[in-house]
């Protein structure tokens, strides 16, 4: 499928030129604009199948983005899209209950031990926001804590940025984020265990619960390290506040259990999007029944949504976990990838490009940078992005779609055969030349 690529054609430029006119950067969402690849037109597509997809130009790309994680099957998988075809024949939502609500709750519990009952909600953000309201009912508490770095959706509480030193109070993400909004947002240094300690230290008995990426996907892709996540969760325990998985990337992404059963840690509350719509708007908060009993209307906590548990997100859902839940999924995967971080770094070390790949499950990330290793935020901050940003065209140019920014993951599929990752590693070895060429 693949051919001689330019990078993104007239027609992405035309449908660029009026989605600005009529959307806030022409982008329904900012992570999709190239602003932080030098700018320009994005790719507009067409359409997608299994690892490739297609722009309105009919440059054919294989993907790594994924829809930013959803496609674990790959595009277009027959068997998702004919559940949301023959769903949709019979009505598109209803403002009541169906059995596919049921279905995917109970193939969510089959697959995820820590979750006994679950609340659909339509984003990752709603899953999130959730998430925080429920912990600070269930426990009385206010204070809530995260980590720079960690994005958990665009929810108030939780855009915030860390200030200097290892635990700061949350100062405002963003503007239309008042102080009040964030006075209770603590913020602490990801893989830094010390930093978590010293908020416990601080306010430990009026810390609500501590919100994690179990692996850092919003900061490209940092896997926490020997300890971290364990010591969360004896810092939780003994301090009586709620361990929130913030999965709305790893789950079912790194393991067909979810990040917590690849680490063997089990959080108390579990924030789930992307993968589990398999594609569609779906996001799910699940967790033990006795604190998930505390939302409406079994308890008092408020939640709530006219489309949570949409009939067309369920059947996407059911008919994506329904292939993962057995793990042939993600074996299928591993070698995949094995083989394409290996052929990465033997094209950058070619090049004599400094270059670092890191992975969990099947997410990835790559990074330009001479560092052995990288765990923390600020290492991510140091890395040559001007580099990435050549990178990143240099395989735009020859077939091979990124997110457009340094700080994002990567996605493979099951759909990534070995044609398509030869097809990157060629577009590699071009877009390493572009990097070494400066
Ligand atoms: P959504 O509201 O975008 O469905 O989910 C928010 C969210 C919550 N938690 C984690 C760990 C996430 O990664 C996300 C969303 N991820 C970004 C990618 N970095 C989505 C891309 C976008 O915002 O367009």
């Amino acid at each position: 499928m693949s051919q001689p690529h330019a990078r993104p054609g007239p027609k992405s430029n035309e449908w660029f030129e009026r989605a600005q006119k009529f959307t806030p950067g022409g982008v329904n969402s900012p992570a999709r604009a190239f602003n932080g690849v030098g700018g320009g037109a994005p790719a507009f597509i067409d359409h997608a199948a299994g690892a490739w997809i297609t722009d309105v130009d009919g440059n054919d790309y294989v993907d790594y983005v994924g829809s930013f994680g959803p496609m674990i099957l790959g595009h277009a998988d027959p068997r998702v899209v004919e559940a949301v075809q023959t769903q949709a024949a019979k009505g598109l939502s209803f403002g009541a209950p169906t059995g596919l609500e049921v279905q995917l709750a109970e193939l969510i519990t089959e697959m995820v031990a820590s979750i006994e009952s679950v609340r659909m909600v339509n984003s990752g953000t709603e899953a999130a926001m959730t998430a925080v309201r429920l912990s600070r009912g269930y426990t009385g508490r206010k204070k809530i804590l995260k980590f720079a770095g960690n994005y958990h959706g665009h929810v108030d509480a939780l855009l915030v940025n860390a200030g200097s030193g290892a635990l700061t109070l949350g100062i405002p993400g963003s503007p239309g984020v008042p102080e009040s909004v964030v006075a209770d947002t603590l913020v602490a240094t990801y893989n830094d265990l010390d930093s978590a300690r010293q908020a416990f230290e601080q306010h430990g008995d009026d810390i609500a619960c501590v919100m994690v990426e179990p692996v850092a996907g919003n900061m490209n892709c940092v896997p926490p390290v020997d300890g971290f996540l364990e010591g969360l969760r004896t810092l939780c325990t003994d301090h009586g506040a709620l361990l929130v998985f913030d999965e709305v990337m790893t789950g079912f992404r790194v393991h067909p259990g979810c990040a917590q059963a690849h680490f063997g840690v089990t959080p108390d509350v579990t924030a789930l999007g992307k993968i589990v719509g398999g594609g569609m708007p779906v996001g799910a908060v699940g967790g033990p029944a006795e604190v998930m009993k505390t939302l409406a209307p079994t308890g008092p906590v408020y939640q709530a949504g006219t489309l949570s548990g949409h009939p067309l997100g369920m059947a996407a859902g059911i008919a994506t976990l329904e292939q993962i839940r057995g793990g042939a999924v993600h074996q299928a995967i591993e070698p995949q990838l094995d083989k394409l971080l290996a052929g990465l770094n033997e094209r950058a070390q070619q090049h004599g490009v400094p270059f670092l790949t890191q992975s969990a499950g099947a997410m990835f990330g790559m990074f330009f940078t001479e560092a052995e290793t990288i765990t923390r935020f600020d290492e991510v901050a140091a890395c040559d992005l001007d580099a990435f940003s050549r990178f990143f065209h240099g395989l735009l140019d020859n077939g091979v779609y990124l997110a457009p920014a340094a700080f994002e993951a990567a996605f493979i599929s099951r759909a990534h055969d070995d044609a398509a990752i030869q097809a990157t590693l060629e577009a590699a070895d071009k877009a390493f030349a572009a990097v070494a060429a400066g």
